[in-house]
This record gives C-alpha cells, structure tokens and sequence, in this order.
C-alpha cells in the first residue's frame, strides 16, 4: 500500500471513572490518534495507547509525536508498506514499540477497508465474540470495593480483576471471596511488591485465595525473580509490563518466570508481534490474554480483533466505550452484552467509523504530514 499522508491527533478527554493503580491514578486520559491516508484517499486509523506520563512504560503522547513526525513518517514516504511487515521496517528504531504499534493499526485498518475484511480475518482471529472481564482500580476503601465488583457482575463480566498494591492485597481479596464466594478473580500489582520476607508473605497469602493468576507482582525489568517467586507459589504468575516482544516471551517461558501473558497489541508494537508472542505461547500449550490501556474506542478495536485469536483462554480487559467516555470517538460504541461478551466486528477494517466530530472536541493539536 502507498500512503498520502499521515495525520496526529493529540486528544485529551475527562475520564468518567477514576483509574486507580499501585502506580498513580488517572482522572483525563490524553491519547495520539493516527490516521493514514492510502493513495486513493482511503482512510485508516489507529490509536498509540502511551498517555502524557511515563508510569506505565517510558513513551508519552509527546515521545510517540516526535517519533512518528521526524522518524517513521519520513521512512514511508514513497514505500509500499503492509501491516504484517511494517514492525520489521522500522525495527531499527529502537523501543517505542506504543508508538510503533498506533501506525501499525492504522496500516491494518487501512488494509482491512481496502480488502474489505475485518480485521480479525486478516490476523487469523476466529472468535465472534470475546469474553471480557473487569479490571477494578485500587478503591481503598471495601463498602466501595464490594459496590464496584456486584456491578460489574451483575453486568456481566466474566471475571474480575482487583489492582492490588503493598497495603491493599489480601484484605480486598478476602472481602472479596468473602461476598461472591468462588468467582472467576484474579490480582494485578503493576510490579509494586518485592522479594522481600513481608512482600513475600503477603504474595505466600494470596496463593491460598484459588486467583485465576497473579499479574506482574515484581518489577517489570525483572524476569528473573519472577521465575524464583513463581516456584514459590502455586498460583501461575501472569507478565504484562515485562513482555515487550516475543523474545521477552521466550525468555520468560525459558525462565519459567510466568504461566500466562497479557498480551496488549499497543504494548508490544502491534498485531504482527501480538501474533508472533501468541504463536509462541500456544506453541508451549499455555494460554494469552488481551489486556487493556484504557484506549479510546479506536484502540479496543484492535484488542477486540486479538481477543478473537484461537489461544486467548481467559476473559480480556476490554472495558466498554460508556464506562470511561461520555462519548467515544467511535460509532457504534464497544458495548458489553449481557453474557459477557463483546461482538467481534465483521464489517472492514476495525469496523467501526471515527466521529471527526467528536475527535475535533477533544483534540489538542494536529499535524498533518505529506508523504506523496
Ligand atoms: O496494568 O493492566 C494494566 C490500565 C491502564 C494501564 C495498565 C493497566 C490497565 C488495566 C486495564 O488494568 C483497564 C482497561 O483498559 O479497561
Ligand atoms: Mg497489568
């Protein structure tokens, strides 16, 4: 595919709830849309889910703005790219994979209205729907807790996921078990605990509560005290934060430092390394997830689309458009059904429109780029 231009959009939009992790809370959620023109002047989106700080891995919107615009936009001018091998073209950009990953959708996107296949077509995916399950922020407070997990059930959601930080771990979890008794439940940290006696006390407790997994308890540069702790308990550990790539996967698998990954395509630079860690997983008998980054409605279109891929076994984050926007970008919104499940799209592409309207309502600024 030949491109005509690339255009940014820096958004910034209030959150309806409140995000709560061991790491910071987020209450406005800024975000860079991408959209790329083909030749003909199709259209196709994509969204780099980095936000304006730092906490969760080392891009911004602002590291991803001045990637894109002096380093990648550059590098497609004039060339035929494909999604499925646009990673391997700028590999020799080093990291930025969040970046890397919002072109890369968009190039799907783009291809998926040119071949008027869903995407879920063009990456193998075989779901109709996906299962989806709640991530519930670290409230603090149990009345809050208890209110927060009966809505998401009675919502639907096929499991629940409780942030947990030092100080807010087992007794959630307990409260927890205590009201719903043996639901599908599992924890997130985001590397907030240590291998030290009390934090490994406190991981040996957890391990008696029957979690689905325990998702990135250490440091996210840190595979190899993941391997000693999940000898340590029998609960399989699940890595988000530290797979970056598949040879993050194969190192972890070799380590033995995880059972299960969170896979989320923004993380790891897209679908073609979402495929390639997935392939691999599967490969050893052991099962993915899609985990989420309170993206717009332009970026759960491409979790939704890795959710339908045959070694997804446990429910993904995808949260519905109306729990953190008044109104998404997209049209229709991502709504939840009443059996837990989302509706894989099978129009082209990601399958549903972006709302130019409501993007110009949010945006901060915007920067076209002429690559013809
Ligand atoms: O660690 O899984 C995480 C949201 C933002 C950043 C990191 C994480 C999360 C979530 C998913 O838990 C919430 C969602 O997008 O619905
Ligand atoms: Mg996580």
């Amino acid at each position: 595919m030949k491109l005509s231009r690339i255009i940014l959009h820096h958004l910034r939009i209030p959150m309806k709830e409140v995000f709560k992790t061991a790491l910071g809370t987020e209450t406005v959620r800024d975000t860079l849309l991408v959209e790329v023109w083909g030749e003909g002047g199709e259209v196709g989106w994509g969204e780099v889910v980095a936000t304006h700080s730092p906490w969760y891995s080392s891009e911004t919107v602002e590291t991803a703005w001045h990637v894109i615009r002096d380093f990648i936009a550059p590098s497609l001018r004039g060339k035929d790219v494909e999604p499925s091998t646009f990673g391997d073209e700028v590999s020799w950009i080093r990291g930025h994979r969040m970046c890397k990953a919002g072109v890369e959708f968009a190039l799907w996107d783009l291809k998926g209205r040119l071949t008027s296949k869903p995407i879920r077509d063009l990456i193998g995916g075989v779901k109709d729907r996906v299962e989806v399950g709640l991530s519930v922020g670290v409230i603090g407070d149990f009345a809050r807790l208890i209110k927060a997990v009966s809505e998401g059930l009675s919502k639907g959601f096929r499991r629940i996921k409780l942030k947990v930080k030092p100080g807010w771990d087992v007794d959630p979890v307990r409260a927890v078990r205590r009201e719903f008794g043996e639901i599908p439940l599992q924890v997130d940290a985001n590397g907030s605990f240590t291998l030290t006696g009390d934090h490994v006390s406190r991981l040996k407790e957890l391990d008696r509560y029957g979690l689905l997994m325990i998702e990135q308890p250490l440091h996210h540069e840190d595979l190899v005290k993941h391997s000693k702790l999940q000898k340590m308990i029998s609960t399989p550990i699940c890595l988000d934060e530290s797979i970056r790539s598949a040879l993050d996967a194969e190192a972890a698998y070799n380590l033995g430092s995880c059972r299960v990954i969170n896979i989320k395509p923004g993380r790891v630079g897209g679908l073609a390394e979402t495929l390639r860690i997935h392939d691999f997983w599967a490969g050893k008998g052991l099962p993915v997830w899609i985990g989420g980054m309170l993206e717009t409605g332009v970026g759960r279109a491409f979790a939704v689309a890795a959710a339908s891929l045959p070694s997804v076994k446990y429910p993904s984050d995808i949260s519905p458009s109306s729990r953190f926007w008044e109104v998404d970008v997209v049209e229709p919104p991502w709504e939840l059904r009443s059996d837990g499940t989302m509706e894989v799209p099978r129009k082209p592409g990601i399958g549903v429109e972006v709302l130019d309207k409501v993007v110009r309502r949010y945006e901060v600024k915007s920067l076209g780029i002429s690559l013809s």
